[in-house]
């Protein structure tokens, strides 16, 4: 209807006005309050202090384990590398990330686990690098890295979220923050705690490098090798274990095979039936640190 009265138009005018201006609030209030509520649930929950999930995880994982399956093992081509990332991805995806355990990893470990031949163990601790490169320049030592598992999730970083199925690329919990993150649980249960991991399968003679130049001892008693390896490893599957104390190669020596660590860990596998000899800086291995690093002091020949 048309505004006749002058006093009339102008009111109505400022009615309408303030409606508008009212709805317009409301707008923005509403729309702040939705933003406000999606912008929350988009910021992952979780914040950790270690670092996040690897990138292109997926293309790695898949990569490492069509590389491994076709050419480092063929005795293993019949496994299928997207069944075994669907559940590495499903072992983590929508669990507390502090609460991950060997039952979490079980099916992934079951599916992928395969017999390790008597003799070739290689266990470490503290010794990851020179470990490995023994490993690689000898023929019939096996680390755990060189399973299947072991080699595909090898140095990555990981972890999901509680609430969803994504990686958290951002931030995963370091082992300080909880013992129970997705990665200790996952090399804790391919060392030890299911039936195939790599401890439990150990026969015959059993290899283990340890570092005799860390400050705390060559042994941690909570290192995955002292808390999970050697309480897993079978009396009646081992006939001897050889322990190589192993310097860096610019030192210092802090631990031999005479230092109570290693006389403890002497008598913590005798007790359970298996004897061990301990050798210092095997030369071996000795000479594999002197072709990585020939100037050192410690790889001058007496004679020159
Ligand atoms: O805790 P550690 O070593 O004593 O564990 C080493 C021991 C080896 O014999 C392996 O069989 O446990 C197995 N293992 C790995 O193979 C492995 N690869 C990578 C244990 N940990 C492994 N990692 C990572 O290194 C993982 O993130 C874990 O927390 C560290 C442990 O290294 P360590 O303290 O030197």
């Amino acid at each position: 209807m048309a505004c006749t009265h002058a006093l009339l138009c102008t009111q109505k005018r400022r009615l309408i006005l303030v409606a508008c201006a009212l709805l317009f609030l409301a707008g923005i209030v509403a729309l702040a309050f939705f933003l406000g509520k999606h912008h929350h649930s988009e910021i992952p929950p979780e914040n950790w202090k270690g670092a996040g999930t690897t990138a292109d995880l997926y293309e790695i994982i898949l990569g490492r384990c069509d590389d491994y399956v076709m050419f480092v093992n063929p005795g293993v081509r019949n496994k299928d590398c997207r069944k075994l990332y669907q559940l590495f991805k499903a072992s983590v995806m929508k669990r507390n990330q502090c609460n991950i355990t060997t039952v979490d990893y079980e099916e992934l470990f079951q599916f992928s686990s395969s017999p390790i031949p008597c003799n070739q163990s290689l266990l470490w601790s503290k010794t990851s690098d020179l470990a490995h490169l023994y490993a690689k320049s000898v023929p019939n030592i096996l680390t755990l890295e060189d399973t299947l598992l072991g080699y595909v999730a090898n140095r990555l970083s990981w972890c999901g979220h509680s609430s969803n199925s994504g990686w958290n690329y951002k931030s995963c919990p370091a082992r300080y923050e909880c013992d129970n993150n997705p990665v200790s649980a996952f090399w804790r249960t391919a060392s030890a705690h299911v039936s195939g991991s790599f401890a439990k399968q150990a026969c015959g003679v059993v290899h283990v490098m340890l570092n005799g130049s860390i400050p705390a001892g060559a042994i941690k008693p909570d290192s995955i090798f002292s808390s999970v390896e050697v309480p897993s490893l079978d009396p009646v599957r081992i006939s001897e274990v050889r322990i190589w104390v192993m310097d860096n190669i610019d030192g210092p020596d802090r631990n031999s095979c005479s230092s109570k660590n290693q006389t403890d860990l002497e008598a913590k596998l005798l007790e359970r039936n298996i004897s061990s000899i301990c050798v210092d800086n095997y030369w071996p291995v000795h000479i594999l640190q002197c072709v990585r690093t020939p100037n050192e002091s410690a790889c001058k020949s007496k004679t020159g």
